[in-house]
């Protein structure tokens, strides 16, 4: 059995360490390699793809929107993203696209805390596409209210206008602070925080005692965010755990495994970071 990554860098990718250790686990003959593949490069991994058997494999930056004409079936979570990250390839070179990156958000965010405050809406700082997965995650959740915040605000009313289903409402950057205060959830989407990146400002001063804070990023897996959270007292949920779920329902839609996040795949990942 064979799947890959692609991007391009790709390099600092983790998931082949992530489905090797799935594959090892599941006692699967086989292995998952990363692949550079520039701008342009999209057709010629397809067809090196079929020609090697792969199973499929997963999408990231900068392909995740410009794979989508080469797939015969879209399913309609990845239609409504406008993105795919995971490939299927049938038996007869058929390819499927699927984007399981909402699902991974939402499975870590269920597994770490289970009790997270439904009634209240939740906050989605970024306009990108993992502000788009978060979107769609959380309405699938049947959360009531959803606000976007952004620094360039007409990215986040073009995500409210495509899925937000008339529950998301945009906030104006500079109001971020205060839309705080009426948030059960705050999710970093941006880059904010990253290592080599500005960090991220939001004070969380106002925060109810339940809110929760997710930062997506997990370069470093306690950004400044997360840790200023945690001197509150709030609960936080990283970056990482978001990483290994988008990959476990990959995982499961070509090898048919459920697998998940084990203390052994946690501590091999965090060496890595
Ligand atoms: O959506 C995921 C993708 O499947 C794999 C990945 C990676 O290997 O860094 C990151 C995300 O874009």
């Amino acid at each position: 059995e064979k799947a890959a990554v692609i991007g391009h860098p790709i390099s600092q990718s983790l998931s082949p360490l992530i489905h090797n250790h799935w594959m090892e686990q599941k006692g699967i003959d086989g292995c998952y390699e990363a692949h550079d593949v520039p701008v342009g490069g999209l057709e010629a991994f397809i067809e090196k793809a079929k020609a090697a058997g792969l199973s499929g494999f997963n999408v990231t930056v900068p392909h995740k929107t410009d794979i989508l004409p080469f797939m015969d079936k879209v399913a309609p979570l990845a239609r409504q993203m406008g993105a795919v990250n995971t490939v299927r390839i049938e038996a007869d070179g058929t390819l499927t696209g699927f984007n399981t990156d909402g699902i991974g958000l939402i499975t870590h965010l269920r597994n770490t805390v289970p009790g997270w405050p439904r009634d209240l809406p939740a906050l989605i700082l970024g306009a990108g596409g993992a502000a788009r997965a978060a979107v769609l995650g959380l309405l699938n959740e049947s959360l009531p209210v959803l606000m976007i915040t952004n620094r360039t605000r007409e990215k986040a009313e073009i995500i409210a206008k495509e899925v937000g289903r008339g529950r998301l409402t945009v906030v104006d950057w500079e109001d971020r602070h205060g839309a705080v205060a009426a948030s059960g959830l705050v999710i970093n989407t941006t880059t904010l925080g990253m290592v080599g990146q500005p960090e991220l400002e939001l004070d969380l001063a106002l925060a109810t005692r339940d809110t929760v804070i997710y930062d997506i990023v997990y370069k470093p897996l306690e950004t400044g965010l997360l840790k200023a959270a945690r001197q509150r007292s709030l609960r936080t949920v990283d970056g990482l755990g978001m990483l290994v779920h988008q990959g476990a329902a990959a995982f499961k839609v070509w090898f048919g495994h459920d697998v998940g996040f084990d203390e052994a795949l946690r501590k091999k990942l965090e060496t890595m970071i």
